[in-house]
């Protein structure tokens, strides 16, 4: 575990492997964070880890280096409802970033215009007790139906244990939903286990919702090469080839104990997607959907 003078903790390689894999002419690193920098943006008095700065730089490095196109940048917990870390990167990278605000509820219809103008396409909702102390939900549904008008969407982060519970709130929110890591299921299942199965019966249920089958670093108790994930998830991406969106997660919050290499991750990508066809689903024409649809 790496950690600087000032308690700080790294949790991303400064070293990532060159992947095998070449993803497609303007892929999508759908799911990604900044840290920072803490001097011009600090982090929130709540958040539940102290990060050593990850800025755009680094971020943008990273996605020339793995050979990817563009990035959405989700806001990430130890920023709280501050977006400007998030504003900022999507700022430099000239076109070619957006991202996924973390707002108060009672956020002002203006505010919420000024981070669609800053690049900002939808809201996310983190119900993981380890990261936020709370997750009004009435309150979330209120605001989810405040950014319909602009025609954003919904990113929810749970662990699969809360799945049941929350399928009134999910089937509740009026604008589609993108869960973060498929809900983190327990991989070691198999692709037809009680979590999977739990994740495909959310997703029939509305045609709206979408998923990334992505973080096997956090997923995979195995660990690289990642089989157990590999094995779990490539039939979800499979059955519904139009609503999965794929992302890095760097610079890979709380991950300081086992770092992930960025290289071995996108080499997971041609395992869960097969084929060129899947493959371009996945990294383009999906996350391009939904973040850049003018371009469509
Ligand atoms: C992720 C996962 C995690 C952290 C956050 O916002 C965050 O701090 O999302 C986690 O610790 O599981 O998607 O980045």
């Amino acid at each position: 575990m790496s950690v600087d003078a000032d308690g700080r903790i790294r949790s991303w390689s400064e070293n990532p492997s060159q992947p095998r894999f070449r993803p497609p002419p303007g892929a999508i690193d759908a799911h990604c964070h900044v840290f920072g920098p803490m001097a011009e943006f600090p982090f929130s008095p709540k958040a539940k880890y102290l990060p050593q700065d990850a800025g755009p730089e680094r971020l943008f490095a990273l996605r020339d280096r793995l050979g990817f196109s563009r990035n959405v940048v989700v806001q990430a917990s130890c920023h709280g409802t501050d977006n400007r870390a998030t504003l900022n990167a999507i700022a430099r990278a000239q076109g070619r970033a957006r991202g996924v605000a973390v707002v108060d509820p009672a956020i002002a219809d203006a505010e919420l215009d000024a981070l669609h103008a800053g690049g900002i396409r939808g809201v996310r909702f983190n119900f993981l007790k380890r990261l936020v102390d709370d997750a009004p939900k009435d309150r979330f549904l209120d605001v989810a139906g405040r950014i319909a008008r602009l025609g954003w969407h919904v990113v929810v982060y749970f662990e699969a244990d809360l799945l049941e519970e929350l399928r009134p709130f999910l089937d509740a929110i009026p604008v589609p939903v993108v869960v973060d890591h498929m809900g983190r299921p327990d991989v070691t299942q198999g692709s037809d286990g009680p979590d999977m199965k739990a994740f495909r019966r959310l997703l029939d249920g509305r045609d709206d919702i979408w998923f990334k089958p992505t973080c096997p670093d956090r997923l995979s108790p195995q660990g690289e090469p990642y089989d157990d994930f590999v094995a779990a998830v490539r039939p979800l991406v499979e059955d519904y080839p139009d609503r999965c969106l794929w992302g890095t997660d760097w610079p890979h919050p709380n991950m300081e104990h086992r770092i992930p290499d960025d290289g071995s991750l996108v080499d997971v990508i041609p395992r869960i997607a097969p084929t060129e066809a899947l493959q371009r689903k996945l990294l383009v024409d999906n996350p391009m959907r939904l973040y850049w649809p003018e371009e469509g």
